[in-house]
């Protein structure tokens, strides 16, 4: 599909706004169109290329100016207020232990670990030194086994951080997730026990409002289980439609191909997750650059809600702050370069 030359958004407290297609900067696979903002000749902004290729994920707001239509010039050149903010993500770094260290897996693979710190309690303080709003933390030797095995670090974590913390891992029983609700973790997060005992999720979902969160990790679609060392026959869409209406706070969607590889994530899987419910979606897997981020952004309509990232946050490929100015609550819009300007 052709690109339109010019879009206008109309949620703006004053009326509407147009834009126009600058360029393709080409930032990383061609995946970014810039968008200048017309009326107002300070900002500019960034919009994934997905956004603009698929009407239907384009921010509410968002339409093509008609064929002939062309964008109008401000009547006294003056600057506007800066363009309503119409949507952000929450960027949740990953800290996933294994025998009490910080790692990353590679795709989920027990035997492809890299190592990234030997003091996760200080890393966790460094990610909420840096600006993020939570952390998400697994228990890879619990997901494994079935069993908590790194109880101690995660409550040295929880205890030395102000930001909420949500864990994974392990989790299969009514008494093991109260348990951790108990000892000021924000969340838990249930996989296993989702496939197996749906009714403990809703129990417990029920009874902990906006505390149980339900981790579908797809292989091909279909959900794994213990440590993604099990295969079940269920579709990750259909686990989530069937809890709607459960109270679960969110599901965490995780494509295990991607996990770890920094090849970007799978937003067809994500698009398809957010749309089989209303419950709000957090993409995991696969994030390896900004731009990878941007992109997700475009899914933020249909209900993803955040995104956690791991390795491309130890390799430095994914600079945290750069990143919540980019996508996260507090996004700003970038200055117009000189050059269009
Ligand atoms: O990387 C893995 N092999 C892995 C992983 N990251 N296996 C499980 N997990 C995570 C899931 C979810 O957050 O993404 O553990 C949690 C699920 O654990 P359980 O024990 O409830 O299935």
């Amino acid at each position: 599909m052709p690109l339109a030359r010019a879009w206008t958004a109309q949620r703006t407290t004053c009326g509407h706004r147009h834009f126009e297609r600058i360029g393709e900067p080409c930032r990383s696979g061609e995946r970014l169109v810039e968008l200048a903002a017309v009326l107002q000749r300070s900002t500019r902004i960034l919009v994934p290329l997905l956004e603009l290729k698929n009407p239907e994920l384009w921010l509410s707001g968002w339409r093509q100016l008609p064929e002939g239509e062309e964008p109008q010039t401000g009547e006294d050149g003056s600057h506007s207020p800066p363009l309503a903010r119409s949507t952000a993500m929450q960027i949740i770094p990953a800290i996933d232990l294994l025998d009490g260290a910080c790692v990353r897996l590679h795709q989920g693979d027990y035997d492809r670990v890299t190592r990234f710190s030997d003091d996760p309690v200080a890393q966790a303080i460094e990610w909420q030194r840096q600006g993020a709003e939570r952390l998400h933390l697994v228990d890879l030797d619990g997901a494994r086994s079935g069993e908590p095995v790194n109880d101690s670090v995660v409550q040295a974590i929880t205890a030395a951080l102000t930001i909420p913390v949500q864990l994974g891992g392990g989790v299969r029983s009514a008494q093991r997730a109260e348990e951790l609700l108990a000892t000021g973790l924000d969340r838990v997060i249930l996989g296993t026990v989702a496939v197996e005992q749906p009714e403990l999720v809703r129990d417990l979902a029920r009874r902990y409002p906006g505390r149980i969160v339900v981790g579908i990790d797809a292989r091909n679609g279909k959900v794994a289980t213990r440590g993604w060392i099990d295969e079940s026959t269920v579709e990750a869409t259909e686990l989530a439609r069937s809890l709607e209406g459960s109270g679960v706070a969110a599901i965490i969607s995780t494509d295990i191909a991607t996990d770890g590889t920094l090849a970007g994530p799978n937003l067809e899987a994500l698009a398809a997750m957010a749309r089989a419910s209303s419950i709000p979606v957090i993409a995991s897997g696969g994030v390896g650059d900004l731009a990878d981020l941007l992109a997700l952004l475009a899914l933020a309509p249909l209900g993803v809600e955040g995104v956690i990232v791991g390795r491309a946050l130890y390799d430095g490929r994914v600079d945290l702050a750069e990143a919540l100015a980019a996508i996260g609550p507090a996004r700003l819009q970038d200055a117009i370069p000189p050059s269009i300007a």
